[in-house]
């Protein structure tokens, strides 16, 4: 399968290399010319589960996309609000057979995406892989994952259950989902908790859980993006979903990982996806006359942050 990865950060990163080894023909597209020259240079490195390993892949620029390569499998990995410029820049990439698979974190990026795909060819979902950058053409990768994906056409449900098969070839562990927009808010309520506590409190998911005020935070902040999904004929079981988020604390597996927010804007000082996750839940609570004060303060200690450690 010809697959481009379109943004190949820490996660295009993880997701380039497994379907690489797993015998696909992949291209990382990326707009960070530094990243794209290392591994151009020296091939994209990764502490992989511990081994340190250097993939050769081909990758290009944005800006040096040729019309010829047409890929089979788009999976789109940039930060939310680099997804509108990607979209237009990969036009070229892209046939009438191209499918396109979008797993980025919050809510609603199908919007962008139907601005430039056919809706017959949009497939979208979630992951609990995690990835992280350690610096250009270098990346961290630990412990397991997975992925839910749906079709957005009609009738492509069939393909939807290929392409998850296919992922799974490269140990991906994807599974088909019938009800994406659950499992999409489902993740959610994980970034909108872990994102943006741990980036405010310093901390990782693990150290965060084991505060005497982590669980309730967590159910304040589940039941104001439950409301808000109900309105849009989501309903959230959030007693499920509040164990699901919890289970991100345990040290064994995930608790460690301190998530992409944290990187991006302490590690990075860059500007975070907050917009898209409890900013997105604020946004709607005003739209349908639902309170949502957690997400409104803390989408604006995020921007605080960003202000004060002027992020770009
Ligand atoms: P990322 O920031 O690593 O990569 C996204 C883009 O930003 C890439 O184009 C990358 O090259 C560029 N970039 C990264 N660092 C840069 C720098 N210092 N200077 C200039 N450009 C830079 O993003 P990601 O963590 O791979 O996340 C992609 C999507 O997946 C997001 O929606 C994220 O929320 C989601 N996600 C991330 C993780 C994770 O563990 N990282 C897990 C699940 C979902
Ligand atoms: C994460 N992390 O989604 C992934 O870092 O943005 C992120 C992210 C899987 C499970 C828990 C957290």
């Amino acid at each position: 399968m010809k697959v481009i990865i379109a943004g190949a950060g820490a996660m295009g990163s993880r997701f380039g290399i497994m379907l690489h080894r797993g015998g696909n023909d992949v291209t990382l597209v990326d707009g960070w010319a530094d990243h794209v020259n290392a591994i151009k240079e020296h091939g994209l490195k990764a502490n992989f589960n511990g081994e340190d390993i250097t993939v050769k892949v081909p990758v290009m620029l944005q800006s040096q996309i040729k019309s010829s390569e047409k890929a089979d499998l788009i999976i789109l990995f940039t930060k939310s609000m680099q997804l509108d410029k990607m979209l237009q820049d990969i036009k070229p990439l892209i046939s009438d057979q191209t499918k396109i698979l979008c797993l980025l974190n919050g809510i609603g990026h199908e919007d962008t995406i139907e601005k430039y795909i056919p809706m017959k060819n949009i497939f979208i979902g979630n992951t609990m892989w995690t990835a992280g950058l350690v610096g250009p053409g270098q990346v961290k990768l630990f412990g397991n994952g997975s992925i839910e994906l749906q079709n957005l056409g009609k009738d492509q449900e069939n393909a939807a259950k290929d392409l998850a098969a296919a992922l799974s070839e490269s140990g991906l562990n994807a599974k088909y989902s019938d009800n994406i927009h659950y499992s999409i808010y489902r993740k959610a309520c994980v970034n909108g908790t872990m994102n943006c506590l741990c980036s405010i409190l310093d901390v990782n998911m693990a150290e965060f859980g084991a505060t005497k005020s982590a669980h309730d935070i967590v159910v304040t902040v589940v039941n104001e993006f439950a409301a808000v999904a109900k309105h849009e004929g989501v309903n959230l079981d959030t007693a499920e979903v509040v164990e699901h988020v919890e289970s991100c604390f345990d040290p064994e597996t995930i608790g460690k990982h301190y998530p992409s927010m944290y990187q991006d804007l302490i590690n990075n000082h860059r500007l975070t996806e907050i917009d898209y996750i409890n900013g997105a839940v604020s946004r709607k609570g005003k739209k349908y006359n639902i309170a949502t004060p957690y997400c409104d303060l803390l989408t604006q200690l995020i921007h605080c942050k960003e202000d004060i450690l002027g992020a770009k």
